[in-house]
C-alpha cells in the first residue's frame, strides 16, 4: 500500500522513517509532533499538525507539517502526492479559519538555496500584511 498515514507510535514512526530516509536523524519537529518539546499547536489530524512558528515573520505565521518526517520537497515522490495534497488544502483551510481574508503566502524552503533550516518538510503560512515581492 503506497503512501504514508496514520496514527502510528513514536517508534513505528521513527522506524519507517529509517527506512524511508535511511540515517537522517530526526528533527526538533518530531519532537513538537511526539510532545516531547512544548508548542503552540492548534489543528492536528491523522496526518499532519498546525503549530506557531516561534520566529513569526508577520502577525500571522504558522507551519503546517506531515507527521511522517519527510526530510524536504525535493525529495518527495508519488507516494507522497495525496500527502501533500491534504497538506495543502489544510493550510488552506486554517489560513481561511485564522482569518487571511486578504489573501496570505505559502512558502516551502528546500535546501541550502532555499534557507531551508528545519529538515522536516514544512509548509509556512504566513499573513496579516502586505507581502512583498520578490521575496528575500
Ligand atoms: O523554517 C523553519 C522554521 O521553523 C523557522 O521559521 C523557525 C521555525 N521553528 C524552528 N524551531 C521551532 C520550534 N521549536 N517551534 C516553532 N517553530 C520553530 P525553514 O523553512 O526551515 O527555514
Amino acid at each position: 500500500s503506497g503512501g504514508h498515514d496514520d496514527e502510528v507510535s513514536k517508534a513505528e514512526r521513527a522506524n519507517r522513517a529509517q527506512e524511508i530516509y535511511g540515517t537522517q536523524p530526526l528533527t526538533i519537529f518530531s519532537k513538537i509532533i511526539d510532545r516531547t518539546i512544548p508548542a503552540d499547536i492548534f489543528y492536528e489530524d491523522k496526518k499532519c499538525v498546525a503549530f506557531r512558528d516561534v520566529n513569526p515573520q508577520a502577525p500571522l505565521h504558522f507551519l503546517v507539517i506531515p507527521k511522517t518526517p519527510i526530510p524536504r520537497i525535493s525529495e518527495v515522490t508519488e507516494d507522497d502526492k495525496e500527502l501533500l495534497g491534504h497538506l495543502l488544502v489544510t493550510a488552506s483551510q486554517l489560513a481561511k479559519k485564522e482569518g487571511l481574508d486578504e489573501g496570505y503566502r505559502l512558502v516551502i524552503n528546500d535546501g541550502k538555496h532555499g534557507a531551508q533550516s528545519v529538515y522536516h518538510l514544512h509548509i509556512h503560512v504566513i499573513g496579516g500584511r502586505q507581502m512583498g515581492w520578490p521575496p528575500g
